[in-house]
């Protein structure tokens, strides 16, 4: 395939109540939706990054600026046989898989469209069904929590992940379980205690957690093994493996029992199923994380999730949950809410 053209477009999208984490309240997202063209077939991406660097390192700007004024014009004029290539053509350019992520993913779609083959089996996925969960941000009280989660389990959801920070943690915890004893429970901290905590965080391990996510510093997966040995509940990392490569030191020190793969923090289609396959070697099971997605980032996620090491339920609910409207006629249309702010053309 050729790749003729890489389209840039923002799209801003309020979500239908703010999402709160440990980092931060999302209220409204700046979505960077790829379109590729390659052999004059089309082809979708999202860059799932976030607007402040929070979660990790990237922004919605920053993506938006790598990707126009390194990523395409290493790209464009480029003929591939596979979008497995990409990678390889642009490592290079140090980090900044968000950005890398959106890219190669638009290029996976057309590359199914080419094969007529569906983009999950392409990418070697074996599951027609994929389990979901749900991540709920965190709430006022644990009232409120207890009735949310009354509500997701009504839909059907099979693992509930609730967001917690220092503060906000033991007493919700102890809520959800008490009122539901039987749930696949989680915990997702992005980063929010230290080594310190160590007493603190052993206060989790009688709720019988699936797992605890990422409750040290994104990048110090040291410190998490550190951690894993003092603890009883799975620590599960997600900030912490950005490929491969940190998979493997991960599950060799022992700081983790699960991974989360996100398509955006690893790159991408190829590194993600790099990350799955070390993964599934060493017997450590994986799930999909999700960043708040609209359809088409949701979209490369399923497909990813049908890979046979994703035995735990991922971050894959509803676009109803997140939105009041989600899909791609209204980018082209000339509604002055969902009309894009910017678009670049690159060719
Ligand atoms: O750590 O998994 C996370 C949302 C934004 C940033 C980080 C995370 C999340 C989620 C959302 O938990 C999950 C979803 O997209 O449904
Ligand atoms: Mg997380």
């Amino acid at each position: 395939m050729k790749i003729e053209k890489i389209i840039l477009r923002e799209i801003h999208m309020r979500l239908k109540s703010p999402f709160e984490t440990s980092f931060g309240v999302t209220h409204d997202r700046r979505i960077i939706l790829v379109e590729a063209i390659a052999d004059g077939v089309s082809g979708w991406g999202e860059v799932t990054v976030g607007e402040t660097p929070h979660f990790n390192s990237e922004t919605t700007e920053t993506a938006w600026h790598v990707i126009s004024d390194f990523i395409a014009p290493a790209l464009i004029g480029k003929t591939i046989s596979s979008a497995a290539e990409i990678p390889e053509s642009i490592k290079g350019i140090r980090g900044h898989q968000m950005a890398k992520a959106g890219v190669e993913n638009a290029l996976w779609d057309i590359e199914a469209q080419q094969k007529k083959f569906p983009l999950w089996k392409l990418l070697g996925g074996t599951q027609a069904e994929i389990a979901c969960g749900v991540s709920l941000g965190i709430r006022e009280s644990p009232e409120a929590l207890v009735r949310r989660i009354e509500e997701e389990l009504r839909s059907g959801y099979q693992r509930i992940k609730l967001k917690i920070k220092p503060g906000k943690d033991l007493e919700y915890v102890a809520a959800a379980r008490e009122r539901f004893p039987d749930i696949r429970l989680s915990v997702d901290a992005n980063s929010a205690y230290t080594l310190q905590d160590v007493e603190h965080l052993k206060k989790l391990d009688p709720f019988k957690l699936l797992m605890m996510e990422q409750p040290l510093a994104w990048d110090d997966i040291y410190s998490h093994a550190k951690l894993q040995s003092q603890i009883q509940t799975a620590i599960c990392l997600d900030e912490c493996i950005n490929n491969a490569q940190h998979a493997e030191s991960a599950i060799e020190v022992k700081a983790c029992r699960i991974i989360n793969i996100k398509l955006g923090r690893v790159g991408g289609h190829s590194e993600a199923k790099r990350v799955h396959d070390v993964c599934r070697a060493k017997s450590i099971p994986v799930w999909c994380g999700g960043m708040l997605e609209a359809g088409i980032g949701r979209a490369h996620n399923i497909a990813m999730s049908t890979l046979p090491g994703f035995t735990l339920p991922g971050d894959v609910s509803a676009s109803a949950r997140y939105w009041e409207e989600d899909g791609l006629p209204w980018i082209r249309s000339s509604d002055a809410r969902t009309a894009p702010s910017r678009e670049s053309i690159g060719s």
